[in-house]
């Protein structure tokens, strides 16, 4: 068996809830746009369809499509004997895809470098190397982010989260928000879990729903505009949420919905966390205003599952993220710790910091 054979092996003997792997010569991924309804498992041979899978959201959320980037290489990689040119090719189609998070385009640079100089069999084993250290670093990450977060959280805390920031989202554990609430429960700690629907794509009625119910986790729906008056009764002791990008001055972009989240939050004296990784910090991006947001389809709006929910013509944006300023953010909670501000100073901290 080859060494990615044997991760995959080993990730499914301890029970991770993968959204991608590799089998025999092809790619599986989980199909996100059909869960809670069905569980389906997509078969991907090229990397066209990869990242067509990736701008359809049938894998979605900024640790897997970060993952992708890994996958992706080494599939182009294998399908053509170890072709530099179609690995090269195979990077600027995946970088195209989704803009805001920064992890699949740092993920396919960190391929790229370990296959430079490289050709035929030798590019299949560096990209085999580099994917292995990939994958098996971000699904650490995921376990020691969980335990940092989870020591802020207190017995009987009731924890509101936004979109879909989990296991499918990640590599399998609880990917980031979901690992400080899955380490929080295992842990004994009895807490109750808002999710947030997430419109339009409704990630979190859907998928959060989904894994919470998985992981034996109590939970409670609510539609994006309930968090403020939840807040205002007393009902949510913490916000916790994923994160897509984050500026190298703390600023966060995570989906559209966050901020409102937070304005409320702050508001209403409710703590209010990111979870992420050393690896979604983007130290080249000095403030969230420079971060590109992703501008999805409006039919994506105007519709759900393909059925119109508003009249036909009816003009809809879709901003697929948005912005939450430092100044909203209690702490951000990495693999290395949980940061606190000053954020432009901590974060830098994270480029030196062993991971703890
Ligand atoms: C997903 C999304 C999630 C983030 C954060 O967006 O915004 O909240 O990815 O979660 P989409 P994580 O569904 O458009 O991919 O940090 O775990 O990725």
């Amino acid at each position: 068996m080859s060494q990615l054979q044997d991760l995959v092996q080993d990730f499914k003997e301890r029970g991770l809830l993968l959204p991608i792997w590799f089998e025999g010569r092809s790619l599986k991924l989980i199909d996100q746009i059909k869960l809670p309804l069905s569980e389906e498992v997509c078969r991907v041979d090229r990397v066209s369809d990869l990242a067509m899978a990736i701008k359809n959201m049938t894998i979605r959320g900024s640790g897997a499509i970060g993952t992708c980037g890994a996958w992706g290489l080494y599939l182009a990689a294998v399908q053509s004997e170890g072709k530099k040119e179609d690995v090269q090719e195979a990077a600027r189609q995946l970088k195209q895809t989704r803009p805001t998070a920064v992890n699949l385009s740092k993920t396919i640079d960190e391929m790229l470098g370990a296959a430079s100089g490289s050709d035929g069999v030798s590019l299949i084993v560096n990209l085999e190397n580099k994917a292995v250290e990939i994958l098996s670093r971000q699904l650490e990450f995921e376990y020691r982010l969980g335990e940092h977060g989870a020591a802020l959280i207190e017995d009987g805390d009731r924890i509101l989260t936004h979109c879909h920031s989990g296991a499918l989202a990640g590599s399998g554990y609880g990917g980031r928000a979901l690992s400080v609430i899955r380490k929080a429960h295992e842990n004994g700690k009895r807490i109750h879990v808002f999710t947030s629907e997430t419109r339009p794509y409704l990630q979190g009625a859907r998928i959060t729903a989904y894994e919470l119910k998985k992981f034996g986790i109590p939970h409670t729906l609510l539609t994006d505009g309930m968090s403020g008056y939840c807040m205002s009764q007393g009902m949510i002791d913490k916000v916790v949420v994923g994160s897509d990008r984050v500026a190298s001055n703390g600023d966060l972009a995570n989906k559209v919905g966050t901020y409102m989240h937070a304005l409320a939050a702050r508001e209403h004296d409710v703590p209010f966390y990111t979870a992420t990784s050393s690896h979604t910090v983007d130290f080249d991006c000095p403030r969230g205003q420079d971060i590109e947001v992703e501008y999805r389809d409006s039919r994506e709006v105007t519709s759900f599952l393909s059925i119109r929910t508003s009249p036909k013509g009816t003009k809809a944006l879709y901003p697929s993220f948005d912005i939450t300023p430092h100044s909203m953010i209690s702490g951000i909670i990495t693999e290395k710790g949980v940061i606190q501000a000053p954020y432009s100073t901590n974060l830098q901290k994270l480029n030196h910091a062993p991971v703890s």
